[in-house]
C-alpha cells in the first residue's frame, strides 16, 4: 500500500528541484540542501569537483543521515568517478542502532568527481541529509602505472621520468633511449654496430646510421654472424628492426638470430635504421663494411681494343683505346678519324667513351667492269660485291666475289688479290640455225645470223668482207690493202641501206701477215698468206649483231673433212653480177684442192699452198666483194659456237664453181702472237 502510494503521489507532484555545483580549488565541503534541519522532498543536486592535474580528490563524509530504503531506490547520494558510477547512499551512519555499510570516503585518481543526491517527493520523518568534505590528494604516479621506462619520480601533483646512465630522456618524456642517431661513416671502411654491442642493446630506441664515402666507390655490407635481434622475421619483425637502405634498393627488415646477407654492392651512401621496442634484451648486430671503386664494364667500345687489359676497371683508370682491324676510331666531336684515345672509368662506372665511335673502314663503290655489273649493297669492311658480265656476249674471267677488306680495299674472296676479273667476248655465237643457201645462190641473212660480218670498203672504194675476232679485232684478207693503206669498217649491219648504231668502226692497225706479197698485175696470181689484222682504235660493244667468232683452238691446223659444210657470207657481187645490199650467206662444203687446182684459167695459173682451202659448189660461191669475209664452221667439240676457219681470198675462175679461202688455221700463232704485241700498245695509223 506503501509503495502504491508513493508512486500515485509522484505523479501528482511538482517536477524536482536540481542543481548543479561547481567545486575547485584544493578542498571543499559539501551538505545536502538545508543540512543539519532536514532536506526537502524531490530534491536533485550535484556538485562537479575538479582539482588540478596531477592530483586526486578524497571525498570523506563526515555525516550521511538519509532516508534509507531497498537499494537506496528513494533518497540517495551517487558518486562518479574515474568512470564508475559507485552504489547509491542511503541510511544514517550518526543514528544509534542502524547499521550503515557504505564506505564513507571514497578517492579518485583522476582530477574529477560528480557528487548527486537525489529526494524522492516524501520522507516518513525527518533526515538530516549529508555533510562531506573533499580534499585534493597527491597521486603518486608512480605506483600506479608506472609510467616511466626507467625511472619514475613521484612529486605532489605529478612524476617526472629519468634514465640509466648512457640513456636519455625521450621527447614523450616517459622513455629512455640512447643516443643513437646522427652518425655519418665516410670513411671507406669501418664498422658499425647496434648500440652497447656486444651487451643488450637498448629498448625503446630509434637509431639511424649512415655510411657516405665519395662518389664512384661502392659499399659492401657484411653482418657478423652474432646476430641477434628481438623478432621474427617469418612474421615480418614486428618488435626490434634492422633496415639497411641505399639509394632505390632497400634491404630487410632484418630480425632473428640468423645474420642476413646483403649480396652485391651498395651506392657510396647507405642509410641503416634500427628502432627497438620497449623490451628484450638481445645482443644486437654488427656490420663490417667496406668499400670499392665504382666498376666500368670491360666491353668499353663495340670493335675496340683496349689497354692496358684487365678483368675489371676502377674508378679513375684509363684506357687507350683503338679499333679492331677493319674499323677506324673516330673522334665525333671533332668530326675526324683518329688512331686512338685514352678514355677514363668514371664516377659513375660508366666510360668516357661515348665520344667515339669504331667504324667500319669503307672501300667506297668497287670499280666498275667494263661491260659488267657490281652488286653490293654496303660498301664497309666485310661488306661483299658480285661481279657479273653483260650475258650472251661478254663473261666473267676471273673470281666473281669480292669482300671489302680491312684495309678498305676490295679483295678477290678465293684468293685475296685485288686483281679484277674481265668481263671477255664471248665468241662464236649467233642466232643461224642451219638453213642451207647460196652466197653467190645464196640467200639473205637476218640480223645476228652473222654479228660478226664487218663490210670493208678501202679508200679506193673497193669492197671487202671482215670478220670480228675480239672486241677489237678483225681479221680479213691481205690483198684488200694491195692498193690502199686503210679501210673504213662497218659492223653491225646486215642491210646496208640501214646505219648501224656504231657508224664506223675506225681502224687503229692494219697488220698484213709479213709473208704476203701483193699481187703484181700480169704476175702470176699468188694469194699465199692472204691474212691480215685490223686493230679497232675502240673496243666495240659486243650485242646481237656485233659478237666475234672464234679461232680455231689448238690444232686447228688440221681441216674438217672434204664435204664438211661452212658458212661464207659478205655482200659481195651475185649472179646478176650486182653486189648485195642484204648480207648473203650460203653453205659450201670443204673440197679437194685439186678441184680448184684442175678449174680452167683463163689467164696464168694462180699460186696453190697448203695455207689455202678449196671451198664451193657449183653455183654457189663467193665473189667479188666478199674478199676478206669468214668462212665459218660450227665447232664440233660445242655446236653452239662458230670458227673462222677461211678467209675469201680469190676465185681460180669466173664466180659460181670453187672458191679459195686462206686456211686461217694455219695462222692462229700468228694472229695471237700479234693480238698480243700490240693489246696495248699505242701504236699510229700505219700499216705494216
Ligand atoms: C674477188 O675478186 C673474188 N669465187 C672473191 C672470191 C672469188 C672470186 C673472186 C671466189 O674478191
Amino acid at each position: 500500500m506503501y509503495e502504491h502510494t508513493k508512486v500515485i503521489l509522484s505523479l501528482l507532484l511538482l517536477p524536482p528541484v536540481s542543481c548543479t555545483i561547481s567545486l575547485k580549488g584544493l578542498q571543499g565541503q559539501l551538505t545536502s540542501l538545508d543540512y543539519p534541519q532536514g532536506y526537502a522532498n524531490d530534491l536533485q543536486q550535484s556538485w562537479e569537483i575538479e582539482v588540478p592535474r596531477g592530483y586526486g580528490i578524497k571525498l570523506s563524509f563526515t555525516h550521511i543521515d538519509i532516508e534509507p530504503s531497498p537499494d537506496c531506490a528513494y533518497d540517495h547520494v551517487q558518486i562518479f568517478c574515474d568512470e564508475i558510477l559507485h552504489p547509491l547512499i542511503c541510511g544514517s551512519n550518526s543514528r544509534e542502532g542502524k547499521q550503515f555499510q557504505f564506505p564513507q570516503e571514497y578517492y579518485t585518481t583522476g582530477k574529477w568527481m560528480r557528487v548527486t543526491f537525489v529526494s524522492d517527493f516524501s520522507n516518513e520523518e525527518r533526515y538530516t541529509g549529508f555533510a562531506a568534505y573533499y580534499t585534493a590528494v597527491d597521486i603518486n604516479e608512480c605506483e600506479e602505472e608506472d609510467p616511466c621506462s626507467h625511472y619514475c619520480n613521484n612529486y605532489i601533483g605529478g612524476f617526472h621520468c629519468s634514465c640509466r646512465p648512457g640513456y636519455f630522456l625521450q621527447e614523450n618524456q616517459r622513455t629512455c633511449g640512447v643516443n643513437c642517431s646522427g652518425e655519418v661513416l665516410t670513411s671507406f671502411k669501418g664498422v658499425i654496430t647496434s648500440p652497447n654491442y656486444p651487451k643488450p642493446y637498448a629498448e625503446n630506441s630509434q637509431c639511424q646510421y649512415r655510411i657516405q664515402i665519395e662518389q664512384g666507390f661502392e659499399v659492401i655490407l657484411e653482418f657478423a654472424e652474432d646476430f641477434d635481434v628481438e623478432g621474427d622475421p617469418s612474421i615480418g619483425c614486428t618488435s626490434d628492426v634492422l633496415k639497411v637502405t641505399s639509394g632505390a634498393k632497400k634491404y630487410g627488415p632484418f630480425c632473428g638470430d640468423q645474420a642476413p646477407v646483403v649480396k652485391g654492392h651498395l651506392s657510396n651512401v647507405v642509410e641503416i635504421t634500427f628502432d627497438t621496442d620497449g623490451h628484450g634484451q638481445k645482443k644486437g648486430w654488427k656490420i663490417i663494411y667496406r668499400s670499392t671503386a665504382k666498376q666500368c664494364s670491360t666491353d668499353i667500345l663495340e670493335h675496340s681494343i683496349i689497354q692496358p687489359k684487365k678483368v675489371e676497371y676502377d674508378y679513375k683508370d684509363s684506357v687507350q683505346l683503338h679499333c679492331e682491324s677493319g674499323f677506324e676510331l673516330y673522334d665525333i666531336q671533332r668530326s675526324e678519324h683518329i688512331s686512338s684515345a685514352l678514355v677514363h672509368c668514371q664516377k659513375d662506372g660508366s666510360w668516357n667513351s661515348n665520344l667515339y665511335i669504331c667504324m667500319p673502314v669503307d672501300c667506297g663503290p668497287p670499280t666498275k667492269l667494263m661491260n659488267g655489273h657490281e652488286n653490293f649493297i654496303s660498301t664497309v669492311y666485310t661488306s661483299q660485291n658480285q661481279y657479273s658480265c653483260e650475258e650472251p656476249y661478254y663473261k666473267l674471267e676471273g673470281n666473281a666475289v669480292f669482300n671489302c677488306s680491312e684495309e678498305a680495299e676490295w679483295i678477290d674472296a678465293t684468293s685475296g688479290q685485288l686483281t679484277l676479273p674481265k668481263c671477255k667476248p664471248v665468241c662464236g655465237n649467233c642466232l643461224l640455225s642451219s638453213k642451207t643457201g647460196r652466197i653467190f645462190g645464196g640467200q639473205q641473212a637476218k640480223p645476228g645470223y652473222f654479228p660478226w660480218q664487218l663490210r670493208l670498203v678501202t679508200t679506193r672504194g673497193e669492197m671487202g668482207g671482215g670478220a670480228l675476232i675480239s672486241d677489237r679485232w678483225v681479221l680479213t684478207a691481205a690483198h684488200l690493202f694491195d692498193n690502199s693503206l686503210q679501210v673504213e669498217i662497218h659492223g653491225g649491219l646486215v642491210d646496208l641501206r640501214r646505219r648501224s648504231p656504231e657508224g664506223e668502226l675506225p681502224m687503229e692497225l692494219a697488220i698484213i701477215h709479213p709473208s704476203y706479197r701483193k699481187q703484181v698485175e700480169d704476175g702470176q696470181p699468188n694469194f699465199n698468206h692472204d691474212i691480215a689484222l685490223i686493230k679497232l682504235r675502240e673496243k666495240v660493244k659486243l650485242r646481237s649483231n656485233l659478237a666475234p667468232v672464234c679461232l680455231p683452238g689448238p690444232g686447228g691446223a688440221s681441216l674438217p673433212d672434204d664435204g664438211t659444210l661452212g658458212y661464207i657470207s659478205g655482200w659481195g657481187r651475185m649472179e646478176k653480177r650486182k653486189l648485195a645490199v642484204i648480207l648473203q650467206y650460203a653453205e659450201v662444203p670443204i673440197v679437194s684442192m685439186d678441184e680448184c687446182k684442175n678449174s680452167n684459167y683463163d689467164g696464168p695459173k694462180p699460186v696453190f699452198t697448203p695455207n689455202m682451202i678449196c671451198a664451193g659448189l657449183p653455183g654457189v660461191d663467193s665473189c667479188q666483194g666478199d674478199s676478206g669475209g669468214p668462212y665459218v664452221f660450227i665447232d664440233l667439240q660445242n655446236p653452239s659456237r662458230h670458227v673462222v676457219r677461211g678467209i675469201v681470198s680469190f676465185g681460180p675462175q669466173e664466180c659460181g664453181n670453187y672458191g679459195v679461202y686462206t686456211h686461217v688455221g694455219n695462222y692462229v700463232d700468228w694472229i695471237e702472237t700479234t693480238m698480243k704485241e700490240h693489246e696495248d700498245r699505242e701504236t699510229d695509223l700505219e700499216v705494216i
